[in-house]
């Protein structure tokens, strides 16, 4: 029955990135490459046979015909039990969910977050672990090994289509398949984490919300539960029908990308809170009438306010944000006296330190929050902890987000991305960065004396595994940092992220746009990497 068949394409794979493998949708539709990666992760992460593995996507076009080529493939390597959301939908975080509550081997999740779908855009795919996080350094390096002398894959000698859109078990060879409710798990884990009797108070009131989906996966996570267990109106959901193009759209949760959004929440007739979230629904962006609150800040927040929801009642045992996250949640462990952890950008540097229980909270400045209820960020998560905070607090966005800067200070931040650069150009900055370590060392820089420069590294607290180069650091012995780091995401080229921040404790100073706050840091960034010089732009392509 399990034939081995010849691996006809050389897999070509680039070194999985800061989340899984992404490539060009016709990459992945040549004839044995998503087979062998799929077997390159099977044959790296140990015996599963009689196992179970949860598989399911964001929606993006070539998830369905992926998850049949999975689900063969899982059965001819000896998995017994394979659970896939209905029509192939789940969530990253749901999918974290689904992998933690049947305890599961692992899961396939098929995704390239929020980088456009459709036949020409992107497609992708990680490996979860068992405790429903990305899996580890120390798994995507032997993935990847694998990957380089794959020769053979394993799969049915006849092909079993499996019918995704019912609820229902069915066999394929050995192994069973249950199409499972993509989104009921998943809600039933919000409703016990937080305070939905208030928040449905809050809906009821004259409270106004809406909230964008994108036109991808969160679509019906947020009718059910924003609509039918909080009872949002219908017109506070938009973009709520998952499509496998997702519209055409870029959906991103920023103020860049979801503009339709940011235009109603800025517009004349504003809500009070506005929120979105990204193509597999792990990223959040989170809105107050003409109010824009960041990531950052929302890690900050969340946490100094953890005790408003029942799950975080008994308080928090610490937070972790990655290294490019501003400082604002490291004066909230301070004044809370719990310990902050700053890892490297991804989210599967968390996933120790929370299977350990060092941390409760997480949050990377790029749209992502979550806790360890499951090891993704989680997008939906993060909406129904700021209503819940909303609602016990009754007071506005705004209020929270100025009430907590004069309390903690403001760490003003920003982000520059430039998208889609050479390859050669964007190593050519890193390098000429790198080149003045030694000079920049002790000097003066933007007014401000530079303490220290370095490539960041991470040794992980609970395994030891070291993680080099994650990030040219810049730090100002002010506590301001100017951060240079190359997106492992991107499938176009090189994409350089900037960073930048500055702290101001003084709260008359605290009311200033950001970009105007950091312009002095803005212009030395430009002087220290020649960095729209090597690469010829302008301008970046997104500022957030
Ligand atoms: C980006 C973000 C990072 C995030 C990663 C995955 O990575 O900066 O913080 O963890 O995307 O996000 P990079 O390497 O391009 O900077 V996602 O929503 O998969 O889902
Ligand atoms: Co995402």
């Amino acid at each position: 029955m399990n034939i081995n068949t010849q691996a006809t394409t050389p897999f070509e794979g680039q070194k999985p990135g800061t989340s899984g493998l992404r490539k060009k949708v016709k990459v992945f539709q040549q004839p044995g490459y998503l087979e062998n990666f799929v077997q390159s992760v099977f044959d790296s992460i140990g015996d599963f046979q009689g196992q179970t593995l949860v598989v399911g996507g964001d929606g993006r076009f070539f998830n369905p015909e992926a998850i049949q080529i999975i689900i063969n493939m899982a059965a001819a390597n000896g998995f017994a039990r394979v659970l896939v959301g209905q029509n192939g939908i789940l969530s990253t975080p749901a999918a974290s969910c689904v992998i933690r509550k049947y305890g599961a081997f692992g899961g396939l999740i098929l995704s390239a977050s929020h980088n456009p779908a459709g036949p020409d855009e992107d497609f992708g795919i990680k490996y979860n672990i068992a405790n429903g996080g990305p899996a580890p350094e120390k798994i995507t390096d032997a993935i990847y090994a694998k990957t380089e002398n794959i020769n053979a894959y394993k799969t049915l000698a006849t092909p079993i289509h499996v019918d995704l859109s019912q609820q229902a078990i069915s066999q394929v060879a050995e192994m069973s398949v249950e199409v499972i409710d993509s989104v009921s798990d998943y809600a039933e884990l919000m409703q016990s984490l937080f305070d939905f009797d208030a928040i449905r108070t809050l809906l009821a009131s004259d409270f106004r919300m809406c909230f964008d989906a994108m036109h991808a996966v969160t679509g019906p996570y947020a009718k059910v539960i924003l609509q039918d267990m909080l009872g949002a109106s219908t017109d506070s959901l938009i973009n709520c029908t998952p499509l496998e193009d997702f519209g055409g759209g870029h959906p991103d949760p920023n103020l860049t990308y979801a503009k339709e959004l940011v235009d109603i929440l800025y517009g004349e007739h504003a809500p009070d809170f506005g929120a979105a979230s990204d193509g597999d629904g792990d990223r959040n962006m989170i809105l107050g009438k003409h109010f824009f609150v960041t990531p950052s800040d929302s890690l900050a927040i969340l946490a100094a306010n953890a005790k408003t929801a029942p799950a975080y009642k008994a308080g928090i045992a610490g937070i972790a944000r990655s290294m490019p996250t501003s400082g604002a949640a490291d004066r909230v462990a301070d004044a809370l006296g719990l310990d902050c952890y700053e890892t490297p950008t991804g989210w599967k540097f968390f996933g120790n330190l929370m299977d350990s229980d060092k941390v409760t909270l997480c949050g990377e400045e790029s749209f992502g929050t979550g806790s360890n209820h499951v090891r993704e960020k989680d997008g939906l998560w993060a909406v129904l902890f700021w209503l819940n905070i909303l609602a016990v607090r009754g007071q506005s966005v705004e209020n929270i987000v100025t009430e907590h800067w004069k309390k903690f200070g403001r760490n003003y931040y920003s982000r520059h991305d430039y998208e889609a650069v050479p390859t050669d150009a964007a190593n050519q900055v890193m390098e000429h960065v790198r080149g003045q370590f030694k000079s920049l060392q002790g000097s003066i820089l933007a007014g401000r004396k530079i303490q220290t420069c370095d490539d960041f590294s991470y040794t992980d607290p609970v395994d030891q595994s070291v993680s080099n180069n994650q990030g040219i650091r810049i730090l100002f012995e002010d506590g301001s940092r100017i951060i240079f780091r190359l997106s492992g995401t991107g499938t176009q080229g090189a994409t350089i992220r900037l960073y930048l921040e500055s702290y101001e404790g003084d709260v008359s100073k605290q009311g200033m746009d950001a970009q105007d706050a950091l312009a002095d840091l803005i212009i030395a960034s430009e002087s220290i990497s020649k960095l729209q010089h090597f690469t010829n732009r302008s301008k970046p392509t997104v500022i957030t």
